[in-house]
Formats: C-alpha cells, structure tokens, sequence
C-alpha cells in the first residue's frame, strides 16, 4: 500500500463522518507522497498525522435573543489546527451548513496557506451553523456577542487571531470585536478584517480577490500572456466575489458571471465598473439577491441554483478563465468537462477547495494553468497577517504600501508553488507544489519543535 493510503486510511478510520475534511487530507497526502518517500525523517516523526489531527478542538453552545424575544441556540467552533509557525490564524465562517468536517477541512488547509504566505502564521478555522441571512443588525450584534463570550477565553493576539469567511464580514467582526474588548479590558489585534478607523488594515477587504486576480496574472505570464481581454467566469457575489470582478476589471478583462446560492447572473457585455457598484450596493447594504441584477439590467439572463444537481450551468458558459469564489465543491465534474471543452485555460480559486476531486484530477491533467484555493486565495490571510504587524507596531499603512506587498506576497507564493512543483517532479502541477511547499516549512519547524 502507497504511504499517503495508509495514512489517509488510519484518518479515515478516525473520523468517517468528515467528508470534506478527508477530501483535503487526501488531496494534500497524494501531493507529499513524494516528499516522504525522499525524507523518511517526516515519517519517523509522523508529520503527516500529527498534522492532520488538530492540535486542539473547542465546540460551545451559543445561546442569544431573537427579535421577538424567543431564544435560540446554536453552535459554536474553533479549530487550533497547528501553531508551528505561528498563533493559529484563519476565518469564521457563520453558515447554516457548518460542521466539525467542514471546519476542519478549512483549518487544514488554512496550515498550508498559511505557511505559503512567508509570514508566521499557523492554522484555524471557527464558525458557527447560525445563519446571518434575514438576520436584524440588531439580531447578528447579539449572536455576536453570546459566540465571542465563550470564545474571548481562547483568543489573544499571539494565541489565535480570528477573521472573517462566509457569512463573516465587516458588520461582525465589528460587533466581535466589541465584545472581545470589553471582556478582555484589551483593545489589541485580537481579530483581522477590523475597520480601518479601528485599527484595520486598508486592502484587506480587497485582498482575496486581488490576490486570486494577481495569482491567475502570474499563472499566465509563464506562458507570456496576460488577462486583458479575457472573458471570466466569476461564482459567488460575497467579499471575494466582488473585489475578483474590480481587479479582472481593472486590468481589462471581461467578467461576465456572479452567483449566490439561489442562482447565478449572465452578462455577456461583462460587468463594468458601474455594474459592480450596483453590485456591491445590493449585497452588502440592501443585502439582496443576485437575481435583481438581471432585473435591473437588460439583456442578463438570471438562471435559478438547481441544489443537489450534478453540475452547474455557470460553468457550460464559454469563458478563457475561471474564478470559483463562492464555496467547497461549486465546480463538479461535468462542470470540470464543460470548462475543459470551452477552452477555458485557467482556474484561480478564490474560494476554498471549489472543485471536486476529480475537477483537479481533469485540470492538472489537462495541463491548464490551475491555481488551488489554498495558494490563489492566500492573499486575504496574508494581509490579515500585515494586519496584525501593523497592530502590534501601532502603526497604519497607506494603501499602495499594502497593495504592493499583497503584490509581492503573492509573487512569492506562485514562486515558491513552481519550484516545489519541479524539484518534485511534476512541473507546472500547482496542487502538488503548494502542497509539498507549503508541508515542508511547517514539517520543519514540527521537526525542530519535538514531539509536540
Ligand atoms: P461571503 O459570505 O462574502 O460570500 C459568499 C458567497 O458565496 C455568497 O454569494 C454566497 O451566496 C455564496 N455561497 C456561500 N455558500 C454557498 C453555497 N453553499 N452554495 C452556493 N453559494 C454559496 O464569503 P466570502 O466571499 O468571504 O467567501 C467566499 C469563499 O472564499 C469561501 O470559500 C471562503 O472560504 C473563501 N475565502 C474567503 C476569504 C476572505 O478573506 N473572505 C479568504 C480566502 C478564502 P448566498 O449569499 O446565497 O449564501
Ligand atoms: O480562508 C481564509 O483564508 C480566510 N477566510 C481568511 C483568513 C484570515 O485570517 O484572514
């Protein structure tokens, strides 16, 4: 039996309920195959499994007031993965589908990412199964609250600095924020996304799509092209979603595509500068549904999410590029062919793990320029780290500074995907080279820790 079997089997005999948590685990074991046949100093030490079992799990019960004054309950996570190289750092995500499987998942592949950022963070994940959608501001602030009071006591700005993912946004981490500081008597760097007034990072609300954006840039200069006058696939119409389609539009490509979980929008004449304002209006101040841009503008086909069906339309459309920013498993199989048949020559993943097993498998296969979430994405967390060092230096930098560094940080990242790809055999694979890059720095700093 290969070694990455054996080990994903002894996961699996763990924990068979985890789905999406086994999927990553085996993506990112078939990748370090390699690696632990040519280091058997990983093995002995058992890297991999101690990687894959976090290193400490919190569930509570989160209890609040609704509006008209029922209580409800609901559950809260944090998932400390792995703190090699720095305080466990990673999202929130507050959706109806959270589960231990599906947080843990993200939390593993948040200690990759993380360690691909070239900044000292390690890995986590939190978040909740309460559903922010037809939620009162006043509704949220409470959920915000009940979640931090259990929360506050695991936090601390060199133990484990949340942020924002689905459901997730500015008005939370606000109302989170709150609540940590009067608890803790502390006003510190206890969580990222924060506004700029209050010790926020200008770009961070930016920097996931951007970064995505500069991935799928890099990607293409390997083969000397470029996005402008490239037609996009953009899924989802959140934070990533939205900051993918300014940058695409920024260096003159084409996005045509938004969705959210009810459907998804077709705007053959591409989304403008115009139409993503509107955009951004609808969802994060009216908080409304991607439908109504196809009723406010002509000529847009609106298509309705056909849940539990086996592909997904959006990706049948003929585009050059394709940007997954909304949520696990968006781009099935038969979407994977679809893209495939159109000609489509890059995937940058906004989203998180976005595509099926068997997507990546028809992707590397095809030899398309296929950036994997955990490195096409690294750029939220990565400013969300620049957060934290301009807290701790009590200092504020100017946009262009952050931009440039998100720039470079992302530079670095597709750099460090390509060498690792080629010195373990498999050039121009980046799922195996930003997992095998990003497993060697944390293996290493696990070895020169001892058995901990
Ligand atoms: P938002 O909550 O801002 O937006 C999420 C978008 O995805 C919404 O349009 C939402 O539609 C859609 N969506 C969510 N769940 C589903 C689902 N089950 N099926 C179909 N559509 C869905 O989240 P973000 O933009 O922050 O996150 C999007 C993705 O990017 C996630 O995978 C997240 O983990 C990843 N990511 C986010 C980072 C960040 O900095 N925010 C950093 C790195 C990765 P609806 O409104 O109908 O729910
Ligand atoms: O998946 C992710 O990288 C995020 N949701 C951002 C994490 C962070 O700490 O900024």
């Amino acid at each position: 039996m290969k070694i990455f079997e054996a080990i994903v089997n002894e996961v699996a005999a763990r924990d068979p309920d985890q789905p999406e948590f086994l999927q990553a685990v085996r993506e990112v074991a078939e990748s370090v195959e390699v690696v632990l046949d040519r280091h058997p100093e990983y093995r002995s030490a058992r890297i991999f499994e101690r990687i894959a079992e976090p290193e400490r799990v919190v569930m509570f019960r989160v209890p609040w007031v609704d509006d008209d004054g029922a209580v409800a309950v609901n559950r809260g996570f944090r998932i400390e993965m792995n703190s090699a190289i720095g305080p466990y750092k990673g999202g929130l995500r507050f959706h109806p589908s959270v589960n231990l499987s599906i947080l843990k998942f993200l939390a593993f592949e948040q200690v990759f990412k993380n360690a691909l950022t070239t900044l000292p963070l390690g890995g986590g994940k939190g978040g909740s199964d309460f559903d922010p959608k037809g939620k009162s501001d006043g509704e949220v602030m409470r959920f915000c609250q009940s979640f931090m009071t259990e929360l506050f006591r695991h936090l601390g700005p060199h133990t484990d600095v949340p942020a924002g993912d689905i459901g997730v946004g500015g008005r939370e981490i606000g109302f989170l924020f709150g609540q940590y500081k009067r608890i803790a008597n502390e006003f510190t760097g206890v969580l990222t996304g924060k506004s700029p007034g209050w010790g926020g990072s200008l770009i961070r609300p930016e920097a996931t799509g951007y970064g995505s954006v500069y991935f799928a840039q890099e990607m293409l200069s390997t083969r000397d092209d470029e996005l402008e006058g490239k037609t996009c696939l953009v899924s989802g119409s959140g934070n990533v979603a939205q900051f993918t389609v300014e940058k695409l539009i920024e260096l003159g490509a084409k996005p045509v595509t938004l969705s959210d979980s009810s459907g998804f929008i077709h705007d053959p004449d591409g989304i403008d500068a115009d139409k993503l304002a509107w955009v951004m209006e609808l969802k994060n101040e009216r908080r409304g549904r991607i439908r109504e841009y196809a009723e406010n503008h002509p000529g847009v086909a609106y298509q309705a999410a056909n849940r539990g069906a086996d592909h997904n339309p959006l990706w049948a459309i003929p585009a050059d590029c394709a940007f997954p920013s909304a949520t696990q498993n968006e781009i099935l199989s038969k979407d994977a062919a679809a893209l495939l048949a159109n000609g489509c020559a890059v995937v940058s993943e906004g989203a998180n793990m976005p595509s099926s097993p068997d997507a990546v498998e028809q992707f590397t296969g095809a030899g398309i320029l296929y950036g994997p979430g955990k490195a096409a994405n690294a750029g939220g967390v990565a400013v969300s780290g620049l957060e934290m060092s301009q807290n701790a230096g009590m200092t504020a930098w100017k946009r262009e500074v952050v931009d440039h560094r998100l720039s470079d940080i992302m530079f670095e990242i597709h750099a460090a995907c390509v060498e690792a790809a080629e010195r373990f055999g498999t050039p121009g694979n980046y799922v195996n080279g930003a997992n095998i890059a990003g497993f060697l720095k944390v293996a290493d700093a696990m070895l020169d820790q001892g058995v901990v």
